[in-house]
């Protein structure tokens, strides 16, 4: 049988800071795993990754830094190369975007399209910072909404009431650049018709989700996107860091970083085939029908992946003689939190993975990430959790059954393998369980079930450690030594299908373990047999897990809870500024939803001297009709502003829980209405 040929990929990190545990828990321990365990199977599989060395954030932390991009790039390329590294990523290339072979392959698939005639050229208006010469993207404006009066909203969005406008109505707008106004100027940019492609992605979609069983955040997220309809898409910016347009007269113009970063993943195989001296070898995976083509990502990159990318590849397709293939599944990771809350570069929240491997080994890190992937939903890195995995996991029951069957094995039997005698019950069992793992955790990971299968590999290690327990060797040793040696010749059988099955995700471990039974791997099927021979000699045990201390999980604790305490000071303001604004009680006295609008309900609400019409975002929070009849506190001198074409004529005051919902902040229904707040 020939050889199954899989391609896979994982999210090209910006090369704009280091990686944390977040992005490992998303889209490189996963792929990591599965391309470790498919290497073990009859498969020819490449990995393939690297750095996304263009955009925006890498030119603004060049500028603070006053440094150029490429120093930027080389910093953290190498860094985050080297943290991948001691994590103990197995790509088969970690390669960069800034690499000439990149921008010639960005650019041959930018004047494909341009060529075809799909691409349209569009005028627009656009924030432009004289001081610093540059055009702005949206996330460096910032202004004050014209529809709510929020003031951090972005160019052409509003955050908080959601609404969308034309940037010349951001009312105040300032460059998050250099904090000057930005004036709006004309530009023109090439834009990919998306839309031209929905039907046929729509069905590609469909196809792969009934092939090849997508996942359910991944699926839902793009039948999303299809209800909205796919619009066009302006694939240059107005910017002098990144690839080039290739065409004529667009000076200071580059390939919008989304459009060419995904191509990265075909020049970086390029790439690594021109080391390996075997230039065209690149086009047997990505122009080879018969390949399999896995892309694992974060969530929050799901559109360029399952969208964006197969619509260029589609594009590509209909002009060339040289077809891609497309993903056959994106499975997409949900988000890891850190102690409770979003991993933030900007608020220097959460680890970053050097830091972490400074502290502990990788391996623990490795299992500990492995066994809480967010594959359904978000999860949490906690630091006694951590500590919990490796002591009572790890350390006590994989590491302890490997430690207590080489002692024996070392006293007992001269660290030979014993032979065995007649087999029991129990001996049987151990052998057709060890036997019937790798089936059962391969067939986890072939489903992108992989935090299953790290359970299942505890579980084999606690079926071991029990076994050894029921066994009472250190009985039989006085009574029967035959009878022991059958249970040390399982015990060590078993410790080789452990070493083989744990490797994906304990790869260092593993090592360890084959050097301690002086053995090579063998291939996954057959790691679930009896591979030691009777007399093997084995070699000396080494420590494989070491309890961590409270003291020093502690230490990280406490290191970690302060962030949270400056996060609460909020910039000071004076006792006049507070004056300024009018809050007053209020009475409900109707409330309804804003058709089109699931946030929107509109109230009406009584002064006293007055009535007003006020808009608020609460109606994932309240049914309307309870609304009636309730005191709230209204801000009554915010400007009024329309929301959804409604007018609002003051803002009320409600809290915000974890989960988002809201409570209207209400007074005793003695009060007074038109009452002062104060
Ligand atoms: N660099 C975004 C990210 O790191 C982006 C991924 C590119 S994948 C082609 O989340
Ligand atoms: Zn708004």
């Amino acid at each position: 049988m020939s050889k199954e040929k899989i391609l896979v990929t994982s999210a090209l990190p910006y090369a704009n800071g280091p990686i944390h545990l977040g992005h490992l828990s998303g889209a490189y321990l996963p792929a990591d795993i599965f391309v470790r365990y498919k290497r073990l199977t009859n498969t020819d599989i490449i990995y393939v990754c690297g750095s996304d060395e263009h955009g925006v954030p890498i030119t603004i932390t060049a500028e603070k830094e006053k440094v150029t991009p490429q120093v930027i790039i080389n910093r953290y390329h190498e860094s985050n190369k080297a943290a991948f590294d001691k994590f103990g990523m197995s790509f088969d290339i970690y390669s960069r975007t800034s690499l000439p072979i990149h921008h010639k392959t960005a650019q041959e698939f930018f004047l494909s399209f341009y060529e075809q005639g799909i691409l349209n050229e569009k005028k627009t208006f656009h924030f432009y910072d004289a001081k610093a010469g540059m055009f702005l993207p949206d996330r460096y404006v910032e202004g004050t909404c014209p529809k709510c009066g929020y003031e951090e909203a972005r160019s052409d969005e509003c955050e908080k009431c959601g609404s969308l406008y034309d940037p010349s109505e951001l009312i105040n707008p300032k460059s998050k650049v250099t904090g000057e106004t930005p004036e709006l100027k004309e530009t023109s940019h090439w834009y990919f018709p998306l839309g031209k492609y929905q039907e046929r992605l729509e069905k590609y979609v469909k196809e792969s989700d009934r092939k090849y069983k997508w996942k359910d955040n991944v699926r839902q997220y793009c039948y999303g996107w299809f209800k909205d309809g796919l619009k066009d898409r302006a694939v240059t910016r107005d910017l002098d860091w990144g690839v080039k347009v290739p065409l004529d007269g667009a000076d200071g113009k580059v390939l919008y970083v989304w459009f060419e970063a995904v191509l990265g993943y075909i020049s970086a195989t390029k790439e690594l085939f021109r080391e390996k001296g075997n230039e065209e070898e690149w086009r047997n995976y990505w122009q080879n029908s018969d390949t399999r083509y896995i892309a694992f990502i974060g969530k929050d990159n799901i559109v360029f992946h399952t969208i964006i990318f197969p619509a260029m590849l589609m594009a590509w397709n209909d002009a060339n003689e040289d077809k891609f293939i497309l993903p056959e599944n994106v499975p997409a990771n949900e988000f890891l939190n850190f102690e409770g809350k979003k991993f933030s570069k900007s608020r220097g929240w959460g680890i970053d993975v050097q830091e972490f491997l400074d502290l502990f080994p990788a391996d623990i890190l490795r299992y500990t990430l492995g066994a809480n992937l967010p594959e359904g939903k978000d999860t949490d890195f906690y630091w006694k959790e951590f500590q919990s995995k490796n002591n009572s996991e790890l350390a006590d029951i994989f590491g302890n059954f490997v430690n207590r069957t080489f002692t024996f094995a070392h006293k007992h039997f001269d660290g030979k393998v014993p032979a065995r005698g007649k087999l029991e019950n129990i001996d049987e069992e151990m052998l057709e369980l060890i036997e019937s793992y790798p089936a059962k955790i391969g067939a986890l990971i072939d489903s992108y079930k992989i935090k299953d299968s790290v359970f299942e590999m505890m579980s084999l290690a606690r079926a071991a450690n029990k076994y050894f327990n029921d066994s009472e060797p250190w009985k039989s040793v006085k009574t029967d030594k035959e009878k022991c040696g059958t249970t040390i010749n399982i015990c060590l059988q078993t410790i080789y299908t452990l070493a083989e099955v744990f490797s994906p995700v304990l790869p260092f471990t593993s090592d360890k373990l084959f050097k301690m039974l002086n053995a090579e791997k063998t291939s996954w099927q057959e790691s679930g047999k009896s591979n030691l021979g009777d007399g093997h000699q084995i070699n000396k045990a080494e420590i494989l897990f070491t309890k961590i201390d409270d003291k020093v999980i502690e230490e990280q604790i406490n290191k970690w809870s302060k962030p949270e305490e400056e996060e609460e000071k909020v910039s000071q303001i004076t006792f006049d500024e507070f004056m300024k604004v009018d809050l007053k009680i209020a009475k409900v006295l109707q409330a309804e939803k804003i058709k089109k609008s699931n946030k929107l309900l509109k109230l009406q609400v009584d002064l006293g001297k007055e009535k007003r019409q006020v808009v608020a975002g609460i109606a994932q929070s309240y049914e309307p009709e309870s609304l009636i009849g309730k005191k709230i506190v209204l801000v009554a001198n915010l400007q009024p502003a329309k929301l959804f074409g409604v007018e609002s004529q003051g803002m009320i005051l409600a809290i915000e829980d974890e989960s988002g919902k809201l409570s209207v902040l209400e007074v005793d229904t003695e009060v007074k209405v038109g009452t002062k707040v104060r």
